[in-house]
């Protein structure tokens, strides 16, 4: 059987836009320079973020392309002290066990420039934590499965336009994965079709906040890039 033809717009790409050559290059260094501004933070104010500003931003994540514009991600948005104490406690749980011996010399050693230990006040102090999960697969009303496509890239794009979204609004971000973090299934009320995958730490940095000199070194574009 042959599918009907899928509906098409009205309009020919309405949304698009072409900019002059000259504005198109400020625009794009504009970006970079934007871009450039954002660091990973590990100390958080408790203040309080605006909800509005937490649902914009996942709204932008939503607009990413998925796997047959499937979206297989979703976000848990977690607000409430006692759930954020026990991912703390979970989540260190996991970290203590991760520099206590679990995790090998290797990995021990490329963390060591970040200043990285198990203690992570951050999960309870900062204002929002968003758990990011990738639907394995979907489920239908009455339990039955069917397959998504590209779920790992789906959701690591839709988390890239949540980062810098947050940024663009001006909050900081911590891009966290305690490992395993199957504890964030039950916190977060999710069904075990879904895998946590990046718990993203967002707020005000703390006045005084310190990063570490390692994580704004960023390669150069011949060492990330080639022309053919
Ligand atoms: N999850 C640990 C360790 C850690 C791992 C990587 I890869 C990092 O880029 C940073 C930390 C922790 O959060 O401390």
């Amino acid at each position: 059987m042959t599918a009907a033809p899928a509906p098409f717009v009205e309009e020919p790409l309405p949304s698009y836009r072409e900019y002059p050559q000259s504005e198109m290059i400020d625009r794009a260094e504009g970006f970079l320079a934007e871009l450039r501004r954002r660091r990973t933070v590990r100390e958080f104010e408790v203040r309080p973020v605006p909800h509005e500003v937490i649902a914009s931003c996942l709204l932008a994540a939503g607009t990413a392309p998925s796997g047959a514009n499937q979206q297989p991600w979703f976000f848990s948005v977690i607000t409430d002290p006692e759930r954020k104490r026990r991912i703390r406690e979970a989540a260190e749980q996991e970290e203590r066990e991760f520099y206590g011996g679990k995790a090998p010399q290797e990995w021990l050693d490329a963390l060591a420039p970040l200043g990285t230990d198990p203690h992570k006040p951050f999960l309870e102090e900062a204002p929002v934590l968003i758990a990011i999960f990738a639907q394995k697969y979907g489920v239908r009303p009455d339990g039955s499965r069917f397959s998504h496509y590209y779920v790992p890239e789906s959701v690591g794009i839709a988390a890239g336009f949540l980062i810098a979204a947050l940024h663009h609004a001006g909050l900081a971000t911590l891009t966290h994965t305690p490992s395993p973090m199957g504890f964030l299934n039950e916190i977060c009320e999710r069904p075990v079709s879904e895998k946590p995958v990046i718990l993203l730490v967002a707020g005000y940095p703390k006045p005084g906040c310190k990063v570490p000199v390692h994580g704004g070194l960023k390669k150069r574009l011949d060492q990330i890039a080639s022309w053919l």
